[in-house]
């Protein structure tokens, strides 16, 4: 096991990981910006380093004064959590070349499933079921995206290949408008991500968002834990999670779980990561692969008793899965509301002085946040500033625990999406289960009217 990590990442992520450092016996060193200079988790670590200021930029994405922090302080890997330099393949690189373990899979794998197209022709040579579609790059030549698009049958997608989590798409109802809506996709898609490439889609018009979780080590063993329903969202931003996911038949989670698992197997996937699926009609669609550890991976967690940061380090350090396929089991079910410093109507953000922290608890209550009363929420980062996770023995069980978790729930001097989570756990229709990924956008709208 290694002696010291280094962790290149901010708020609960961090403090998650410093306590997996803790339980194994590593010393965990932190890097931190000015504007987190003061928060408790820096103190808690046995080390820590300040590696510029508050812009993101010029600290959590600083590649050179995060390997210097490495090298200064003797950390043998590092751990990008989420978000930040987590699914850059060039800073994996960058670690492994200066000496060190990049905490997570190879900077061929990250490479790979960050260009979607690639992602979904590694998938469709694996025998993971896709979204039918181009099965690779669109041609320039319109009479063929024409024909493509009639194959595949109107409404169609048009997502750029470097894009992903939602940005660069474009939905397509009409032959009149693919045309000009490949070529606007391309130069959108040109700017944003330096890569025009682009790729097609049939365009699934009201599914739910599951995803499934694997582990794997570096000697060709892999798992899946089960999967996790994420079709709350807003604007690509997930706000609520839950596992498992309701109404959906066990025995083509199982199927659909093995085939990740063989995917993972074919291409050398190591550590953890998330396949991303559109389930419709009774059938699932790989659309992403997420190569990091994700914000709701506590749900999974509650469900099955495995530690999936802990073991994405001792799957780094060389170590095998301590469990076999056979030992995983799904049991009772979690959700997890995500806690936002936010208008839980405006959703303007609303960082500032916590003037009062109190966190919920009691049988089957999970709070990963690194706030406490008088922690000031930085302007610079999301706003996501903790997770309240629940489980119980059943659905019921677990939303009346969230009931009861958010009631007793107090958080004063900022403003925070709470109010939202407390009147969608009683909704008669989150509480029936299923919704889609359009439902909360819906609801929202109903609800200001
Ligand atoms: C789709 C889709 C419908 N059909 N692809 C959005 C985020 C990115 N990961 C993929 N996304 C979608 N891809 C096809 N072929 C609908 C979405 C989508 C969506 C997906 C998951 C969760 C929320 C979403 C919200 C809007 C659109």
């Amino acid at each position: 096991m290694f002696k010291k990590i280094l962790i290149a990442n901010r708020g609960e992520i961090a403090l998650r990981i410093q306590r997996a450092c803790r339980e194994l016996g590593v010393k965990a060193v932190m890097v931190y910006s000015e504007a987190d200079r003061d928060a408790k988790y820096i103190k808690l670590a046995d080390e820590a380093v300040c590696i510029g200021p508050a812009p993101s930029a010029q600290s959590y994405l600083n590649v050179p004064a995060i390997i210097s922090a490495a090298e200064v302080t003797d950390a043998e890997a590092i751990h990008p959590g989420y978000g930040f330099l987590s699914e850059n393949a060039d800073f994996a690189e960058r670690v492994e070349k200066s000496g060190f373990q990049f905490i997570g899979p190879t900077p061929d794998s990250i490479r790979t499933m960050g260009d979607k197209v690639s992602a979904k022709q590694a998938m469709i040579r694996a025998g993971v079921p896709c979204v039918p579609g181009s099965e690779g790059e669109l041609p320039d030549d319109p009479v063929l995206i024409r024909r493509m698009a009639k194959a595949v049958g109107y409404p169609v997608i048009i997502k750029a290949a470097g894009g992903g989590g939602g940005r660069g798409m474009r939905v397509v109802h009409t032959e009149a408008a693919l045309i000009n809506a490949v070529a606007m996709t391309k130069a959108e898609a040109g700017a944003a991500f330096g890569n025009p490439a682009v790729y097609m889609e049939k365009f699934l018009q009201n599914p739910r968002h599951i995803e499934i979780q694997i582990l794997a080590d570096k000697h060709r063993n892999a798992v899946y834990l089960g999967e996790r329903d994420c079709s709350m969202q807003r604007r690509h931003q997930k706000i609520l999670e839950e596992a498992p996911a309701p109404g959906i038949n066990r025995k083509l989670i199982e199927r659909i779980g093995e085939r990740c698992v063989a995917a993972c197997k074919k291409i050398g996937y190591r550590g953890a990561g998330t396949f991303e699926f559109l389930y419709e009609d009774g059938e699932f669609y790989f659309i992403e692969m997420n190569t990091r550890v994700q914000v709701e991976h506590p749900v999974t967690e509650l469900v099955t008793g495995i530690d999936v940061v802990r073991t994405q380090i001792m799957v780094a350090a060389g170590e095998k899965l301590p469990f076999t396929q056979r030992q995983i089991e799904v049991r009772g079910h979690a959700i997890e509301c995500r806690v936002n410093a936010e208008d839980p109507y405006k959703f303007i953000p609303s960082p500032g002085r916590v003037t009062t922290w109190h966190a919920p608890g009691g049988p089957g209550v999970r709070v990963d946040s690194h706030v406490y009363t008088n922690y000031f929420v930085p302007p610079n980062y999301d706003s996501m500033i903790g997770k309240i996770i629940v489980h119980g023995d059943t659905r019921e069980q677990a939303m009346a625990r969230m009931r009861t978790a958010l009631a007793e729930t107090v958080v004063e001097g900022i403003n925070t999406n709470i109010p939202l989570h407390r009147e969608l756990m009683v909704d008669a229709k989150f509480m029936a289960g299923g919704t889609n990924i359009h439902y909360l956008e819906q609801w929202l709208d109903e609800r200001r009217r």
